[in-house]
Order: structure tokens, then C-alpha cells, then sequence
């Protein structure tokens, strides 16, 4: 974490003009700013050493590991008996060898999700591992991670949720903020260094909820008396959430943004000002930043997970993503001028599945052959390009391309705002690729292509601009065939929705959906009697308005006498990963039809909507 450095740094570094004053990690601007004056000074903003470090680090790591692994939930209600913790062969090794063997060169563990169950055996809290029968309630998963990431030289991150359903004291906010203080300073002090910290910012409490107010800037600071080094993500300051979960980073990605952090007391004001949220397509425009009242170096994190769910469930197994599509995530993130951050998360076992461990394998192994090879000849960077100016690069002689690479000295700031690549070929040039920003690392895919040179334009830029990359490879292409979803073990053709007219929740397509502009319960008539042991609801896809938070679940056999098989159930993080949920009902029950009936919706609005619904049988 890198502290508020409200002073401009000067910097006489080679290539650099002599006078070029570079601000570290944020610039505020003077009042009498212009336009123009803005955008300079936005060039000149650069990332603090340890933003530079974990920029560098490209591939991260997820471990969601936790209570929910036990009861294959994605948000525990926090009531849950710590007994349920007892992986039968945990070891961290093995997670972080699976890792290495992967590329990853971090690796963040869940030490206590929103359930507020802890993978340490704090003081804070009986709601812990010591409560738990694995290794008879003196095991640490949280020590063992951590030498296991010293022993494979790994680095080495925490997640601590800030919304903790468990301690009876959160909502009483001073009390919980000591509380929280104190867990945190046991994780910072007792297992060596770590490099990242990663506050969630999610939290489901509702209108009626418990409201917590966080004492952001004892929290900040405890981390930067602690683990000065460490970077601080979402609700920190140094690392910002791209904005969604699915891999997908902006084409446009400014790690310069007027966003401001929110767990600055000005921030949620001050973003509400320029009309921004994380999830805004727009952080960093030349039109944002003349409206804006200062900056921040706060590159963007993208965190997915390889499978639909954070925690592991077993009837996953088959939604493991497949490589071609975590290829696409690679280029949509790292190569979007952001850090991956891939969640990979252990089983019932305590280990990474076989399934898993093979796929970022062969995403390592896909990755190192297609970047094996740089095609460019000779010097491959271009120092110093103005607004206009183009550069040729020769290629290797017969070599077919179709992948490239740029990068900015982002030491010096981001600066490319639009640039062209054309290549030619058989005597004449012809335009390849274009795109708006590069920052750390800008991945381009194009067609096949027999290029004897290759010319890069810059359009567009803030200032003089530092490209220390430029480099073409051949990568194989992929064909990925979207992934399988199912959304019901039993066929749905002839089933019939009741009273309302919904066919398109029952499709068998997750793409279309039924809409309604009311909490609408929804039944379904399967025509004959199933063994029916969980449901599946996939979300709609065109629009989230509708989409169930809270619901009831009943089944029938004959439609009149109905049995409640899930009373408040909740599709936990489905606002911010719409995905298909698979709710097992812990028993069978003999069923024609199915109902939902929704109670809350994801932003309390009065409305309902279903991308499908299914059944699952007894496994
Ligand atoms: C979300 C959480 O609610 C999910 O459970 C998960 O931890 C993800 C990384 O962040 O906001």
C-alpha cells in the first residue's frame, strides 16, 4: 500500500524530458487548472513501487476455501457449525505447487468470508478452526498456506471479508471495527510477509440489515504499520475491481482514473459527482478527467473464478472452464492492461481438483508456446512517439503472426490514448489492428498473417509517449464452443409453466427469459412425477431487473397439497456473478411441479425475472 503522496515527485530518468515532473500513485489539481493542464498532469501519474510489483505479477491467484466448501453454499448464512470444517487431506503444497505449475506467482486466501468463519485460529472469535474436528481443532490453514508459500518461493495474499455474518457484534460499528482491527493485525503479524490484502466490498444485509460503518482509515493504516509492502484491493486503495465478475476487462482500461478509492471518506461523494462506479465503461477519458478534481494510479484487478461458483461444488465438475476460454480471459485481462486474478478453489478433500489443476496447466503450457517466440527483429521499442508518429518494425523473414504485443513504460504513466498497426504484405500495407489504450500490457488478436514488417501509429496520446514493448508472436487458435450449461437434469420439453405465460424460463435456453413487473412466484407442471432432490435457477441475461436474491422453493405432487423444500433461500452473489445456482435440497421428494416464489430481488425492486429453471436428481 502505498501511501497518499499529495506531493509531486520530480524525476530526471533516462529518456525522460529533463523537467518531466511524475506524481506517485495520485495528483491533485490546482484550482485554476485548465483542461488541457489536466490531461498533462494525468499523463505523468505513476503506480508506487509495490503497485509496479503486483502489475508485474500478471497471474494471480483465488483460494476460496471455507465452511461453504462444506455445505456448498456461496454466501453461509454465518450459522453454521464450525464441526463442519474437516478436509480429510488438506495440503497447501499441493495448492501452491498446482499454482506454480500454472504460472500464478500469488496466491490469496479466503481466511474468513462473509460467514465470518476463520482458517486461523484467532482470539477474536470460538467461530474458527479450533472448533472444527480437522487436525482435532489445532490445525491453521492459514500457516500452512503461508509456508508453503515460503517453501515454493509464492507470494503470498489474504482476504478478509469486512461484512462478517457471524460476530454478533457487526453493526455496532465501533465495536466491530475494534474486532475486525484485531483480526487483521493477528493475520499481518503472525505469518510473515504478505503481499496483498483484499477487503470484498460485498454485502448483503438489505434494507433492514445491520448497517456497519468501517473505520477505513485505522484499517488502511494498521496495514501500512504492519505489511507496509503489501498492496490493498477493492475497498483498499491500491488495486480496483474491474467491475465485474465474468474475466472481462475494458478495451479501454485507464489505470489513471478520477474513480476515487471508497474507502476514502470524500470518495462515495466524489465519484457520485462524475456519475462513476466501478462498473462504469468510462474511468479515465479526456472528458472525465477535465471535469475531474484530482487522480489516482489505480489499475484494475479482474477476478474470475474457473468455475461458475467461488467455493467448489461438486456438481461443477463439469463447468470447469474450458482452455479456450481462459485464454480469452488471459487477453481480456492481462492483456487489457490488468492483473488476473483466477480463483481456483479446493475441495471437500482439501485439495485442487484433478480437473482444475489439469486446465491451468495447459493454460501455462498454451501461454509459454505461443509467447515462445518474438517475430520482431532488432530492437523491439519505440522511445518517444508523438501524437502522428509511426514506426516500422521489420519481421522474421516467412514468419506467419497473428498475435500482438505492447507495453508502456507505465513508470513514465499511461499515456497512449488511440494507435493503428498495419503490416505489410505482398507489397503493400494493410491496416491489422487498431486500439485506444495500451498502459502496462496490450494484447491484439488478428487474423493470420505473412507480415514482412509492421508499422505502429500513435493516433492519439496524452504526452510524449514510452512504448517498451513491441513484439508479435503466433498463437494457435482455439475453438471454444461456449460452454455447456445445464440448467436441469431432467429434459424440459413438455413441461408447462402455470398461470403465467413463462415458456422462455423453461427453454432450455439460458439466453432468452421471462420477464415480470411484480415479485411473481412462478410454477412449473413437469407432467409426470420426478424424484426431485434441488432446483436450478439461471438468471436472465438481457437484464438483470428480476433477478431473484431471496426466495422460497415448494414442490407438489398433485398440485394442491405443496411441501416448503427451501423457506428464504438465497442466491447469494448472483448481483455481481449471474451465473446458474444449483440448489441441492438436502433430501428427494416426489414431485410433478415445482414453484418459486420470489422475495427479494437483487436491488429491492418489485420484479421477477428467470433466465431458466431446473430440477436436479438424487446424485
Ligand atoms: C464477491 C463475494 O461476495 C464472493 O463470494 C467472492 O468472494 C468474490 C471474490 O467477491 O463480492
Amino acid at each position: 500500500m502505498k501511501r497518499l503522496l499529495t506531493t509531486c515527485v520530480a524525476a530526471l530518468m533516462l529518456g525522460c524530458a529533463p523537467s518531466e515532473v511524475l506524481y506517485t500513485q495520485r495528483v491533485t489539481f490546482p484550482k485554476e487548472a485548465t483542461a488541457e493542464d489536466k490531461v498533462a498532469m494525468a499523463a505523468r501519474v505513476v503506480p508506487s513501487a509495490e503497485q509496479l510489483a503486483w502489475q508485474r505479477l500478471e497471474l494471480t491467484a483465488f483460494i476460496h476455501f471455507g465452511i461453504n466448501t462444506f455445505t456448498d453454499n456461496e454466501w453461509g448464512s454465518g450459522l453454521e457449525s464450525p464441526e463442519l470444517f474437516d478436509p480429510t487431506a488438506l495440503d497447501a503444497e499441493q495448492w501452491v505447487l498446482t499454482l506454480k505449475r500454472g504460472g500464478f506467482k500469488m496466491v490469496i486466501l479466503t481466511a474468513k468470508h462473509h460467514d465470518g468463519f476463520c482458517l486461523w485460529p484467532t482470539a477474536t472469535t470460538p467461530h474458527s478452526v479450533v472448533h472444527s474436528p480437522w487436525r482435532e481443532g489445532k490445525g491453521d490453514v492459514v500457516r500452512e498456506l503461508s509456508d508453503a508459500c515460503k517453501k515454493h518461493d509464492m507470494k503470498f495474499g489474504l482476504y478478509l471479508s469486512p461484512w462478517d455474518r457471524n460476530a454478533a457484534c457487526y453493526g455496532d460499528s465501533p465495536a466491530y471495527n475494534e474486532f475486525f482491527i484485531a483480526q487483521l493485525t493477528e493475520l499481518l503479524t503472525n505469518y510473515g510477509r504478505v503481499d496483498e490484502v483484499w477487503f470484498d466490498g460485498a454485502c448483503g444485509e438489505g434494507p433492514n440489515g445491520k448497517r456497519q460503518v468501517y473505520d477505513w482509515p485505522s484499517i488502511l493504516a494498521t496495514i501500512e504499520r504492519l505489511q507496509p509492502n503489501a498492496v490493498t484491493a477493492i475497498m483498499g486503495d491500491d488495486v480496483r475491481w474491474v467491475g465485474n465478475e465474468g474475466g472481462r476487462g475494458r478495451t479501454t482500461e485507464w489505470s489513471v482514473t478520477p474513480y476515487t478509492p471508497k474507502s476514502y471518506s470524500y470518495g462515495a461523494a466524489s465519484n457520485e459527482a462524475l456519475g462513476l462506479e466501478e462498473m462504469s465503461s468510462d474511468l479515465g477519458s479526456r472528458e472525465l478527467v477535465a471535469r475531474a478534481e484530482g487522480l489516482y494510479w489505480y489499475p484494475s484487478e479482474v477476478d474470475v473464478s474457473i468455475r461458475p461458483g467461488w467455493f467448489y461444488h461438486a456438481s461443477q465438475d463439469d463447468m470447469v472452464r474450458p482452455l479456450a476460454n481462459l485464454v480469452d480471459i488471459y487477453f481480456s485481462s492481462v492483456g487489457r492492461n490488468s492483473v488476473l486474478l483466477l480463483n481456483i478453489p479446493p475441495d471437500r478433500r482439501g485439495l485442487i481438483h484433478e480437473i482444475d489443476a489439469e486446465r491451468i496447466a495447459s493454460l501455462r503450457d498454451y501461454l509459454d508456446s505461443s509467447f515462445a517466440t518474438n517475430f520482431v527483429r532488432g530492437r523491439v521499442d519505440y522511445w518517444r512517439a508523438n501524437e502522428g508518429d509511426s514506426r516500422v518494425f521489420e519481421v522474421e523473414e516467412g514468419a506467419v503472426v497473428n498475435t500482438l504485443l505492447l507495453a508502456e513504460d507505465i513508470e513514465r504513466g499511461q499515456r497512449v490514448e488511440r494507435f493503428a498497426v498495419e503490416a505489410f504484405v505482398n507489397g503493400k500495407w494493410r491496416h491489422i489492428a487498431e486500439g485506444t489504450t495500451i498502459g502496462y500490457k496490450r494484447l491484439l488478436r488478428f487474423s493470420d498473417c505473412r507480415a514482412e514488417r509492421i508499422r505502429i501509429t500513435i493516433n492519439e496520446c496524452r504526452t510524449t509517449a514510452n512504448i517498451a514493448d513491441v513484439s508479435l508472436y503466433y498463437a494457435e487458435p482455439l475453438h471454444y464452443e461456449g460452454q455447456r450449461i445445464r440448467t436441469s437434469d431432467v429434459a424440459t420439453d413438455g413441461w408447462q409453466t402455470v398461470g403465467v405465460d413463462a415458456c422462455a424460463a423453461i427453454d432450455g435456453d439460458t439466453a432468452t427469459a421471462w420477464h415480470s413487473d411484480a415479485l411473481t412466484p412462478l410454477t412449473i407442471d413437469m407432467g409426470i412425477t420426478h424424484n426431485i432432490a434441488g432446483l436450478c435457477y439461471a438468471p436472465a441475461t438481457d437484464d438483470a431487473t428480476g433477478t431473484i436474491f431471496i426466495y422460497n422453493a415448494y414442490l407438489s405432487e398433485d398440485g394442491n397439497e405443496w411441501v416448503q423444500c427451501v423457506e428464504a433461500g438465497e442466491f447469494s452473489n448472483i448481483k455481481n456473478n449471474p451465473v446458474p445456482y444449483y440448489v441441492n435440497f438436502g433430501q428427494s421428494y416426489p414431485a410433478r411441479y415445482l414453484r418459486i416464489e420470489p422475495l427479494r430481488e437483487i436491488d429491492d425492486r418489485n420484479a421477477t425475472s428467470v433466465g431458466e429453471i431446473g430440477v436436479l436428481l438424487p446424485r
